[in-house]
């Protein structure tokens, strides 16, 4: 074999190799990744709308507990509750989220609201929120970014993907930053002890 050809075949491994090491290393430290952002159907939807395996459900003390790094569902805007300027977590409207120190979790939110825009931001800051909104990073506080997703349309749910580790105790707030929607209640706790 072409030791040229062996050269650069090793060198590309090593590459690839530095390159996942240093996005790691980039989660870590940060503790958050960049969303990701597509659609699904409805079918699609129903699959990862379900209960990972490090989470536990209380509907008594409307909490999720997140025990070991997993996939939080989050529905943005549901129609079936009594205000449309909700998340609805796993059956639970706006539920506190109660999280173990140094938990990776992957958000995955998805609007199935049919006429208005969401997202899903995590923020030090808790209520009261400013009818004014605070846009993508107007505000202080804010943890994490994500674009406004839109409205679902005929069966196509827009969603957003990103993974935050949980590498401090106390308590955070997660929130829909669109203009008005935190006022009128859509936001959530988030315990990490
Ligand atoms: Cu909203």
């Amino acid at each position: 074999m072409n030791v040229y050809r062996t050269f650069a075949i090793v060198s590309v491994i090593i590459a690839v190799f530095v390159l996942i090491v240093a996005s790691l290393g980039m989660i870590a430290t940060t503790g958050v990744g960049e969303p990701s952002y597509g659609y699904l159907n409805t079918s699609q939807l129903n699959s990862i709308n379900v209960t990972s395996p490090g989470v536990h459900v209380s509907r008594a003390n409307s909490t999720i507990y997140v025990n070991s790094s997993s996939i939080i569902p989050v529905m943005m805007g549901p129609m079936d509750t009594s205000s449309m300027y909700s998340f609805e977590i796993l059956g639970i409207m706006n539920p506190t989220i109660v999280v173990k120190e140094g938990v990776m979790v992957q958000f995955t939110a998805v609007n199935v609201d049919n006429d208005s825009y969401h997202n899903f931001a995590l923020s030090s800051r808790g209520p009261p929120f400013s009818s004014m909104g605070s846009g993508m990073m107007g505000g202080s506080g804010y943890m994490t970014t994500m674009h406004y997703l839109p409205p679902m349309s005929s069966g196509t749910y827009a969603y957003a993907n990103f993974t935050y580790v949980f590498h401090s105790t106390g308590s955070f707030w997660y929130l829909c930053t669109y203009p008005g929607h935190a006022q009128d209640g859509m936001y959530g706790r988030i315990v990490v002890s």
